[in-house]
Formats: structure tokens, sequence, C-alpha cells
């Protein structure tokens, strides 16, 4: 048995971050400690290109677009939703989630999800400290740990000649039409 699994030497990798306004006094801590968390692993500074949104409602078309340059080997998702009186968290962090999830499936490129979304102000402030859950620090890990398998995974890949190719369709004849 092969058991694959990425490693936490970031050397060369390029990293794409977007990080929402809001909230910005726990946004800004994930974003300082994530970028701790990358050149810690030997991220170089110019290889890390950080994109400020409005919202986390908007991280999901910022992610895909820089997904979609190709020049990232991963991008990290950094925001916090809190829990107020209404149901807008509800919309907020479905959407969020899912966009972020579709991101990453539909462009092949490793998309990490570090958006908090707690019930109070107390639990995001925890959750950002990097004395206690370092959630910015742990994104960055979770970027380079898949970086580093996705590019085993598709450096292995088979060449396109060995790839069986699809039948073709056979064409069937047209019908012949009563008279
Ligand atoms: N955006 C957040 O990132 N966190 C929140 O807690 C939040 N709340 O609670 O409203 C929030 N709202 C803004 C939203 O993400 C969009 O920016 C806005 O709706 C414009 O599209």
């Amino acid at each position: 048995m092969k058991l694959r699994k990425g490693s936490h030497d970031a050397t060369g990798l390029r990293f794409g971050i977007v990080v929402a306004k809001f909230n910005k006094f726990v946004t800004s801590k994930l974003l300082s400690t994530c970028i701790d968390g990358l050149t810690k692993h030997g991220v170089k500074a110019d290889d890390i290109e950080a994109v400020r949104v409005p919202g986390a409602f908007e991280i999901p078309l910022v992610a895909q677009t820089l997904a979609q340059t190709r020049q990232f080997h991963a991008v990290i998702c950094l925001g916090a939703v809190i829990r107020g009186d209404t149901p807008h968290f509800d919309y907020i962090c479905e959407e969020v989630s899912r966009g972020i999830g579709q991101a990453s499936l539909a462009t092949g490129v490793p998309i990490i999800f570090g958006v908090l979304t707690t019930n109070t102000v107390v639990q995001a402030i925890e959750r950002a400290d990097s004395g206690k859950f370092n959630r910015g620090g742990e994104a960055a890990k979770s970027a380079i740990e898949m970086a580093t398998v996705m590019r085993q995974l598709t450096k292995e890949a088979l060449p396109a000649a060995a790839v069986p190719p699809v039948p073709a369709a056979k064409k069937r004849a047209p019908r012949k039409r009563k008279a």
C-alpha cells in the first residue's frame, strides 16, 4: 500500500489569501497569524498575495478568481461571521461555505476554509488568538499540506496516451419512414 500525505515544507510554493474586512478586529489577527504560519514553513513574503473583500459573503468569488489565475498552489479564505439577532448569520455561513467548496472543486486548486463562524465575539477572539486556537496558523498549515499533496498527485498523472480513449458513440442508420 502507498500512503500519500502532504508535507509541511512550503519552500517555492505560492499562496493567495482572501480576507474579509467585516469584523476586522478578528480578521486582521487571522491574517497576521496566517502569514506567520506560511513564512515559518518556508514561504517567501513575495510569494504571498492577499486580497481584502468587504465581508465573508464576497470571499468565494475572489477565491475562485485567484484560483483560476493558476498562479497559486493554494488559496486561503479568512473571515469572521458572528451570530447576531437575525437569521443573517445563517445565510452568510451557508453561502460562504458552499461557495468556497464549489470554487475548489471547480478549479482543482485547494481553497482553505479559514472562516470563523461563532456564536459570540469572545469565541471569535479566542479562535483568532495565536496562543489559543490559532485558526489563522491552522489555515496556513492546511494550505501547505493540501498544496504539497496535490502537487504529488498531479505530477504522477498518467500521460494522456496511457488513458484508454472513451469509445465513440455508434452512429445509427436513419430510420425508414413507413409510407
Ligand atoms: N460579514 C462578515 O464577514 N461577518 C459577519 O458577521 C457579517 N454580519 O454579521 O453581517 C457580515 N456581513 C456582511 C456580508 O458578508 C456582506 O459583506 C454584505 O452582506 C454585502 O454583500
